[in-house]
């Protein structure tokens, strides 16, 4: 069983799933047990780990930790090519196909191909397409990409089909880490009614509520980072 066979069943049974997303730079090793602990309290189905811009070198210890207390899955977000641990149970490819900078579209990968294959990590194949949310977010301003429109639906649903025509596993909606504007319901509703891969919403979502709304509106999956990083996630 991977993780993608998993995440097809679970779209096929609409079981609706959680990701809490793990920033390796925000995190202290010896606190990890804890954060797991916290984790499960959230009922999340994995945990994410990864971020835009690291600034420690601890990526791999936080992982093995993670996999050491956890039951749940762990699943690589990389915000780049250095980010790659064995110990995971996949890893999300990301295309940033929402972008235009060829280093994000195909560049990193090429350069992460060679050790993920020898890794033999699950990868899959991630469109990941940036939703514009009223500020400037780190990984707007790392991939040097401009965000597609939040009030131009149409543009979301013609990437995320061209993403899925072009083979890509997943579609992944983001307004960006702290996002202060989430993705638009509208705009989840809409890319859902078109594509068949699963798809997965983040961005500036804080509370159950607003999880369920992204649910409710189409997103198979939805991530919480920073509201759960600053025990705000109710
Ligand atoms: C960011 O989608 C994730 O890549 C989560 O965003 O930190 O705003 O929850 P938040």
């Amino acid at each position: 069983m991977t993780i993608y066979s998993d995440l097809i069943q679970h779209q096929k049974n609409q079981r609706k799933l959680l990701a809490i997303l793990v920033d390796p730079d925000k995190i202290i090793l010896k606190n990890i047990p804890e954060l797991v602990q916290n984790i499960a309290q959230t009922q999340a189905d994995y945990i994410f780990v990864g971020g835009s811009f690291l600034s420690r070198g601890h990526f791999k210890k936080v992982v093995k930790k993670l996999k050491k207390y956890s039951q749940l899955p762990v699943i690589i977000f990389p915000g780049n090519t250095s980010q790659i641990s064995k110990q995971a149970d996949a890893i999300l490819l990301l295309s940033l196909i929402s972008g235009r900078n060829a280093e994000y579209l195909i560049g990193k990968q090429v350069e992460a191909a060679p050790r993920l294959y020898h890794s033999r990590l699950e990868t899959i194949a991630t469109g990941y397409i940036l939703i514009e949310n009223g500020r400037t977010t780190t990984v707007e301003y790392i991939s040097n990409s401009k965000p597609i429109p939040r009030n131009k639906p149409d543009l979301a649903v013609a990437t995320a089909l061209a993403g899925q025509m072009l083979g890509l596993q997943l579609i992944y909606l983001e307004a960006g880490s702290g996002a202060k504007k989430r993705v638009p319901l509208q705009m989840i509703k809409k890319v859902k009614e078109i594509i068949d891969i699963p798809l997965i919403v983040g961005g500036g979502i804080k509370n159950k509520k607003q999880v369920l709304q992204a649910w409710n509106a189409g997103a198979d999956l939805v991530v919480v980072g920073t509201a759960f990083e600053n025990n705000n996630y109710k």
